[in-house]
């Protein structure tokens, strides 16, 4: 921090005559005004720290006005309201983001630079607002901006986990986890909202009134009290909201007489049991009891945003009297993101029929014109089954809600369709195995949503083809496709403002920012000389800045002249890092055989590698720890160090991610054909003018159709010769390729340290002997992915070639913003039309 600041609050900033310079020096005061009277700390210093506290408090003052402008305008207008509902956003940093949004940088960087300090420097104090895993989470994200962008009346649900996403520290171990504390001091983003506070019961039973209706009480009740998050749209009034909930304890649940008697656990034990709903993002599920708390995390949001939800519909009641029920449909869409938030579906229905005296098929009307669901993956690990028991005994009134839902579908299939009898147990909701019934979630949502999507094309034609294929047949209309999207602010615009100012300059606007498609604007220059030159420079300087990111993380100096190849998301075996790593060691043992006459003749690369694993995903972190390993090995080779660099980025998260993707020239999205749903980095990659090396899975498809085949490197299986190739490559019918085999003998022989990687590498053996089977396909894709990199290396030789190709790919990223996917979905979904504050 810059020396004269440390010394306390400013007094005041001199004006100056020009209004840009004045509304700079408003700004000052203002920060100077919370740094004063909306303290957080003793008064003596006013750091990077303190700055960051009140700058953010004057942006939040102007986005109030805002919000209440645009909450009190969707009142008056009463237009049909989405509402989202995710159990993960990834929200990063929002600093950036609001000024960005309000465009108000220059005279923010003014003001700062008045109280001493640059825009950047107080940017990079903040916290990232982790309150995701991955893909999903920052999916969720990217709606919201795009939501506001657009002036769309549209909310986010989710909750307040007090401890987001675990931070990834690297020792010799390899990874360990430790706790996240994004409110350790506290947001200044959030408000609460002390009027809306919810009662959300857990447990109890099911009591029979004298006229036969039914209601659920007992148990124990925990408030959801409301804390909102401004989101606001890009250059518009329009700001919208992200309502986290909270669990609250009442104060008469603490048992004063047991705490005066000194049982002060026993005494404090409801207050406990409230508390650890939100204290972590996805509590491990292994035990009954992690089970038991993550199923209560996901009622707790869908019971108190359907609580919300409805008090507002009555609210915005116009006439006398109350509402139409059956109006609700026309004026509310809930949409589910993954089947996290399914019990939306009972949850509405009791709250319609043991609340509010509905019947049965009125309020099931209501409820499946409601709610729509979206698949984010085919995994079958990750489609959720509750255990009937647990549900019984966490939601007596929800299972029996449940219960009815499926006898109805049932019989419904019975009656109109015999052929499909012998589909039933796996059409139907619960699964009655006797070993384990379960009700599976994923039916319960495509029983019960009026529109069920996937993430991409491929995707979401697996999910007709395969995973719901017999649904289609019942509905053949209720299925389709709404390809994922990136907000096009936060992933280009304010993550690579240099590349953001030329792409402008020659399209001689700025309106791609929320008209992406506008980029292809581009491709008549890819080949001009000009461009390329500024096009490289932009590059470079985010070569610069992620090189100097490394060093100071990792302690590696990386060459900015050397192509910068980078692997990052979520650790799993289906997104093959172990291949891409794989690679790298043959890359290595090769060069370790080449005269250093032929090194110099090699492609410089440096290989980064960044992700979480689950901290209890045993392969994942064994492939964490080998990319490790390899670095410490391969980073310290004099012979070889000059061609190739491997690094392991630490603690990938959305801010990380901020500083890779603009200095990436080369990104892997290399899994199994048919298991990544979609992905979003690759879209990210590519919109930076970063090339990519995938196959044929999830989004890459789209992809390359739009940037152009020429400008992709493509490799490996397609998702509908993998089962076949699966087969053949168990039984141990497929030779790989004897690079493959070579790699993992070299990994195997200690160069890497003496940790044992014979178990991690035995999983990419087919099943003769110790194999496992290789189920993810490495060893038959493993040919085709080299030549593919031998490909790369030879058009990063070329320059010029490589520029063009980097410009193709931005160009060709238009389709892939969310405010495409986000105009879908409200169109073709939730049927509601932006509303804009005048
Ligand atoms: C995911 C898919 O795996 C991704 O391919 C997809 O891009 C995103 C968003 O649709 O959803 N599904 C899923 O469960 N995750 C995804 O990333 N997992 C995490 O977020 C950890």
């Amino acid at each position: 921090a810059n020396g004269k600041a440390a010394t306390g609050v400013p007094d005041k900033v001199s004006e100056k005559a020009n209004p840009e310079a004045n509304e700079a020096t408003e700004i000052a005061g203002n920060i100077i005004y919370h740094a004063k009277y909306s303290p957080h700390f003793s008064p003596l210093k006013f750091g990077p720290e303190q700055a960051l506290y009140a700058t953010a408090e004057s942006l939040r003052d102007r986005l109030i006005q805002l919000w209440n402008e645009t909450y009190l305008h969707f009142h008056k207008v009463d237009p049909k309201q989405t509402y989202y509902l995710s159990m993960e956003y990834l929200q990063g940093r929002a600093l950036t983001n609001a000024i960005g949004n309000l465009d108000l940088n220059g005279p923010y960087a003014d003001a700062l630079r008045k109280l001493g300090y640059e825009l950047e420097e107080i940017a990079e104090q903040e916290k990232d607002a982790a309150l995701g895993n991955g893909g999903l989470g920052r999916l969720a994200s990217c709606f919201l901006d795009s939501m506001a962008t657009l002036n769309l009346p549209a909310w986010g649900y989710g909750l307040r986990y007090r401890h987001g996403l675990f931070k990834q520290l690297i020792t010799k171990k390899g990874q360990e986890e430790v706790a996240e504390d994004w409110l350790e001091k506290f947001s200044p983003w959030e408000i609460v909202r002390h009027d809306v506070v919810f009662p959300v019961r857990f447990f109890g039973h099911v009591q029979i009134n004298p006229d036969g209706s039914r209601k659920w009480v007992g148990g124990d009740v925990v408030q959801a009290l409301a804390y909102d998050v401004p989101i606001p749209g890009f250059k518009t009034k329009n700001t919208i909201s992200l309502r986290l909930w909270e669990a609250k304890a009442r104060a008469e649940d603490l048992d004063l007489f047991q705490f005066n008697e000194g049982e002060y656990e026993l005494a404090a034990q409801l207050h406990s049991r409230a508390q650890q709903i939100c204290t972590v993002l996805y509590p491990g599920d292994a035990t009954e009891n992690g089970k038991l708390l993550r199923l209560k995390q996901q009622f707790f949001l869908c019971s108190a945003s359907l609580q919300d939800i409805i008090s507002r519909f009555n609210e915005r009641s116009t006439g006398e009297g109350s509402r139409k029920w059956s109006e609700f449909p026309s004026k509310v869409a809930v949409q589910m993101n993954d089947t996290h938030p399914t019990l939306a579906i009972p949850e509405l229905m009791r709250l319609l029929m043991d609340d509010n005296g509905l019947g049965w098929d009125e309020a099931w009307d209501v409820t499946s014109k409601t709610v729509a669901y979206t698949n984010h993956t085919v995994l079958p690990e990750a489609l959720e089954k509750w255990s009937q028991s647990l549900m019984r005994k966490l939601l007596p009134r929800h299972m029996e809600i449940i219960e009815e839902i499926d006898k109805r579908f049932v019989q419904t299939i019975r009656s109109t369709r015999v052929d499909l009898e012998d589909k039933l147990s796996s059409l139907s909701i619960l699964d009655h195995n006797p070993q384990k019934p379960v009700v599976r979630m994923a039916n319960l949502c495509v029983v019960s949503s009026h529109t069920v999507n996937g993430v991409a094309q491929l995707h979401s034609d697996i999910l007709k083809d395969e995973l719901f294929a017999d649904y289609v047949s019942i509905w053949p209309n209720k299925f389709q496709n709404k390809t994922n999207g990136i907000t096009p602010r936060r992933w280009l615009r304010f993550c690579s403002p240099e590349l953001s100012d030329i792409i402008t300059k020659w399209l001689k606007t700025d309106k791609w920012i929320t008209d992406l498609d506008l980029l292809t604007g581009l491709r008549q220059f890819a080949d001009n000389e000009e461009l390329q030159s500024e096009w490289a420079s932009a590059k470079e300087a985010n070569k610069q800045r992620l090189a100097q990111y490394i060093e100071r993380v990792t302690g590696v100096s990386i060459d900015t002249n050397s192509l910068f190849d980078i692997q990052v998301k979520r650790i799993h075996e289906y997104k093959r890092q172990l291949m891409n790593i794989l690679g790298v060691i043959y890359r290595f043992k090769k060069l370790k055989e080449m005269k250093p006459e032929e090194r110099k003749k090699t492609t410089p690369r440096t290989v980064m590698i960044g992700g979480k694993a689950f901290a209890t995903y045993t392969n994942a972190k064994r492939i964490v720890k080998l990319v490790n390993d390899v670095g410490d090995v391969v980073n310290s080779d004099p012979e070889v160090n000059e061609y190739l660099k491997v690094v392991f980025v630490p603690n990938y998260n959305v801010t990380v991610a901020e500083m890779l993707i603009p200095g990436s020239e080369l990104s892997q999205h290399i899994s199994t054909a048919g298991m990544e749903a979609s992905g979003t980095s690759n879209m990210k990659f590519a919109l930076n003018g970063c090339l990519i090396i995938g196959t044929l899975d999830g989004a890459n498809v789209e992809i390359r159709e739009e940037i152009g085949e020429e400008n992709f490197f493509l490799f490996g299986a397609t998702a509908d010769q993998v089962p076949r190739l699966r087969k053949e490559r168990e039984d141990g019918l497929f030779k790989p390729d004897p690079r493959f085999e070579e790699a993992k003998q070299f990994a195997k022989s200690g160069v890497f340290g003496t940790y044992d990687y014979g178990p991690l590498l035995d999983s990419l053996e087919g099943n003769t002997g110790y194999g496992r089977g290789d189920y993810f396909l490495v060893g038959y894709d493993f040919a085709s992915y080299m030549d593919a990199q031998a490909k790369v290396d030879e058009a990063y030789k070329d320059r010029k070639r490589w520029l063009k190709m980097s410009i193709m790919s931005t160009a060709g990223s238009g389709k892939f913003s969310s405010d495409r996917t986000i105009a879908q979905y409200a169109k073709e979904i939730w049927n509601i039309e932006a509303c804009p504050v005048p």
